[in-house]
């Protein structure tokens, strides 16, 4: 995996009480591993709060000012009462029902907000605003550079791999606009911080329990849409683990058309189940539930991806390989609002951050699963975070 630049951004002394802190996460073997994880991230965060601070005292006292705080600093006089408050956007490519990336993205940027706004005068706290902008893609472009357009937002802040397309020629257009894109990756743009996941490693998790728990050793991927992220990350490295797991296994991929038409993901997963596919990833938004109802009412099993899914339909989740967006999101937005965002940079995090993860000790995973696979699941993802094993 590509060695994080993401922890730079705060200080080195940072940095190096969240590596250990991760690490000693890392060596956890026990249940409850996932919880410490956040608990530890969410201890940090509550740290470098403190750190950050003193650095932001420090760099004002000696003059220095970041971008944004120059921006709002020019505009207040010494005695006004507004001042350094801060705006943020949420863009949301999509909705936010039954897409658990953008729900972690908002709840995390609200929670540092909150955070950030805890015990400050009205006039300093930071707003933000959500704006959901729909299914219908081909108005991203113009919903979010109206965002832009209204110069009233310090930072917008989204996530999707389709992004940095639609804003570069956005910050053309207005130059002051910062941009944190997650799930995205573009580097080189001061205006553009960019973080994504390490989805080789996702992926691959989720095909390597596929394939240890399909009888037929036929799965299948149901995709919302076909995009770069999907056809050379997702489904290949689905394919990877389910064949690490058993040679034999074979990966069968549709796709539904847009993210929230459960019939026809219902009707793809009958389908493909009708072929003989047992293990099926839906990779499709809302029309995960219409897979999630087909696999049910067949008895085959569902991968689950980005976040805890197994309650969803106990006995047939089989998995539930996750992403901490909304640690992320909170990191980043609280990292902007102490003005230490490292602009123009691309960064990956994964499994050895602690920022992908396979759910490992939901009571429905150890009932579900036979004790010998959760071994060997185990043993693959501890191999995966040691770097002994190298997903890509
Ligand atoms: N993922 C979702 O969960 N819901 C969505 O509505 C959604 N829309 C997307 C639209 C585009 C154009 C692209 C490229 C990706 C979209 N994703 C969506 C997928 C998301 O970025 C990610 O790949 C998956 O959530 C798997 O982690």
């Amino acid at each position: 995996m590509k060695h994080s630049h993401f922890f730079k951004i705060i200080t080195i002394s940072s940095i190096l009480t969240l590596a250990l802190c991760l690490t000693s996460c890392k060596e956890k073997k026990e249940n409850g591993k996932t919880q410490k994880i956040t608990e530890k991230i969410t201890e940090k965060l509550e740290e470098l709060k403190t750190d950050k601070e003193n650095k932001k005292t420090a760099d004002s006292e000696s003059g220095k000012k970041s971008d944004e705080n120059k921006k709002t600093d020019t505009a207040k006089s010494d005695t006004s009462t507004k001042s350094n408050q801060k705006s943020i956007a949420v863009f949301v490519p999509g909705i936010i029902a039954d897409s658990p990336i953008y729900a972690m993205l908002a709840d995390g940027v609200k929670s540092a907000v909150n955070k950030y706004n805890e015990g400050k005068a009205k006039a300093d706290r930071a707003e933000v605003y959500i704006l959901e902008a729909g299914t219908n893609q081909a108005e991203w472009s113009k919903k979010i550079t109206a965002l832009a357009a209204q110069q009233k937002y310090d930072v917008i802040i989204s996530s999707n791999p389709s992004l940095p397309d639609l804003v570069v020629p956005i910050v053309k257009q207005f130059p002051n606009q910062k941009f944190i894109l997650l799930d995205a990756e573009l580097k080189g743009n001061k205006n553009i911080f960019t973080i994504c996941y390490n989805q080789y490693e996702q992926a691959f998790l989720t095909g390597y329990i596929g394939g240890l728990m399909s009888k037929s050793h036929k799965m299948a991927l149901i995709a919302a849409q076909e995009y770069p992220v999907m056809n050379n990350i997702l489904l290949p490295y689905f394919e990877k683990g389910g064949k690490e797991a058993n040679k034999k296994t074979t990966v069968d991929f549709r796709v539904v058309g847009n993210w929230y038409d459960a019939n026809k993901g219902a009707v793809l997963a009958d389908s493909v189940i009708e072929n003989g596919v047992d293990v099926i990833l839906p990779i499709c938004g809302g029309a995960s539930q219409g897979v999630i109802n087909s696999a049910v009412n067949h008895k085959v099993y569902v991968t689950w991806f980005d976040n805890n899914g197994f309650e969803k339909a106990p006995g047939t989740i089989i998995s539930s390989s996750i992403l901490k967006q909304k640690e992320m999101a909170s990191i980043a937005t609280e990292n902007y609002l102490s003005g230490l965002t490292s602009w123009g940079t691309a960064d990956m995090v994964g499994v050895s951050d602690g920022f992908v993860d396979f759910v490992q000790d939901d009571p429905l995973y150890i009932q579900t699963v036979p004790a010998n696979i959760r071994r060997k699941m185990e043993k693959m993802v501890d191999s995966i975070r040691s770097g002994n094993y190298k997903v890509k």
